[in-house]
């Protein structure tokens, strides 16, 4: 495996940076890249200098003084002041230019690649998102919004330092087994084939059950399974040699996707857009793939430069090798935005409300339940495709008291979520969410 970035316990785990949010945690960021290049510049001449200092700072052997000079010479063991102070200077001196010129280096580079997002302009799709129906987005206080912003879609990447790739440098190789034309697509070149817009929401595998880490986008891109079709890749079920696809990002990360997935008729996506802009550097600039219905750490590689048809058999993409399953699709799940933990509403009448998703499946049914009572049956919000999740809410008549509330939802093909909990790894945390409140 490429090296990626430091294993963090998992897709998630230490290395989530979470958005805001309802459920969302605090909006910790990783620094600005901008200051990287600076402080590593900085480093390399406080490194110099120590060296430098260190060496002057040494006994050195002095001649002895020439006639007629006082001098601090003289002696075996001796500082060699006035090099001392030459070299104290000139390092000073180096320093201050380094600092200047890594921050011309690093202003001139940046402004290149923001210009190159900047400049980018998204083509209007040859194939629109379908309207989002007007019921999609019930009006409740606390509850998630139908689409995500992009300030407040979770992060979650082992990135410490966000690439940050020039579009008009940047190429996807196409290539492995069973691909009788490999190809290497610019951006341009994506830019010029349809484009399609889907709302799609995406799941973190490591998100707890309630947790923060799944967001729903409107993302606009190109047909993967278009583009793999015409370098002539065929999916196992039609004799296709390969099973896996593993992309690669510019920063090393691995993620393997089952081929059939890709090619079976789904929405998966290799997107440039992300809520009407280019994608966010935080969130794939320029190119990212998005496939509905996997979760995360086995689809949607981010800032991808390179896309390998092979097997399971002969490779086992990052998280893989640290223990996560092969394949996961995403469990179906629920979440009570509102009320939250541990609030007290006044009794009477209280919206509980949250989103259920169950991507590719869709969702039937929510039920809600107080103190382990009867299950009540939830109004869902309009549904606007398989691949999102949606909004409920159940009106809660609500006694005072102590009370816990829980939620489960059922998918399209009729499964409910399991009461069972289990944890996140290898594919996926199962259980009911419940919030505890104390109605007044
Ligand atoms: N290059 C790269 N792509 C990546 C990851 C990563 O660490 N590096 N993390 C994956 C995981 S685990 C998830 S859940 C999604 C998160 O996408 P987001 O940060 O845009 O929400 O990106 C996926 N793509
Ligand atoms: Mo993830």
């Amino acid at each position: 495996v490429a090296g990626g970035g430091p294993g963090g316990p998992g897709p998630g785990g230490a290395r989530v940076w979470g958005g805001g949010g309802p459920g969302g945690g605090g909006g910790r960021r990783g620094a600005p890249p901008a200051d990287v290049l600076p402080s590593v510049v900085g480093a390399l001449v406080a490194a110099g200098v120590l060296y430098l200092l260190t060496g002057r700072l040494a006994p050195v052997d002095v001649p002895p003084p020439a006639a007629g000079e006082t001098g601090d010479g003289g002696e075996q063991g001796a500082f060699d002041r006035r090099g001392f102070v030459l070299a104290a200077t000139a390092a000073a001196a180096a320093s201050a230019g380094a600092g200047l010129l890594g921050r011309r280096l690093q202003a001139s580079r940046l402004a290149g690649v923001s210009a190159s997002r900047g400049d980018v302009v998204l083509p209007a799709p040859a194939s629109p998102a379908t309207a989002i129906p007007g019921g999609a987005e019930l009006d409740i206080r606390g509850l998630s919004s139908f689409t995500t912003p992009n300030k407040d879609f979770y992060r979650v990447d082992t990135a410490l330092v966000v690439p940050r790739v020039d579009a008009d440098r940047w190429r996807l190789r196409i290539h492995g087994k069973g691909v009788a034309r490999p190809v290497t697509l610019s951006f341009q070149d994506l830019l010029g084939r349809e484009l399609v817009e889907r709302d799609i929401t995406l799941t973190c595998v490591s998100n707890q059950v309630g947790g923060p880490y799944v967001g729903n986008a409107r993302w606009i891109g190109v047909r993967l399974a278009d583009l793999l079709r015409e370098a002539g890749v065929k999916p196992p079920s039609k004799g296709g040699p390969a099973d896996q696809i593993v992309s690669r990002s510019v920063d090393g990360m691995t993620i393997g996707t089952p081929v059939e997935d890709v090619m079976d008729g789904r929405d998966a996506l290799l997107a440039l857009g992300m809520n009407g802009e280019p994608l966010p550097f935080d969130h794939g600039f320029p190119v990212r793939m998005v496939v509905p219905g996997l979760y995360g750490y086995v689809s949607a590689c981010k800032w991808i430069q390179d896309i390998e048809l092979t097997t399971f058999d002969a490779y086992d993409a990052y998280w893989v090798e640290r223990d996560w399953s092969r394949e996961a699709p995403v469990k179906t799940q629920s979440r009570i935005d509102t009320p939250r933990p541990f609030a007290s509403p006044r009794a009477g009448t209280v919206p509980v409300a949250g989103v259920a998703w169950a991507q590719h499946r869709g969702i039937a049914r929510v039920e809600v339940r107080v103190d382990g009572g009867e299950w009540h049956t939830a109004r869902l919000a309009a549904e606007a495709g398989r691949d999102t999740w949606r909004q409920w809410v159940w009106e809660w008549p609500a006694t005072s008291g102590h009370h816990t509330l829980e939620v489960r939802a059922t998918d399209r093909t009729g499964a409910t979520q399991t009461d069972k909990r289990v944890g996140t790894v290898p594919d996926g945390a199962t259980g009911w969410h419940s919030v505890v409140v104390d109605v007044a």
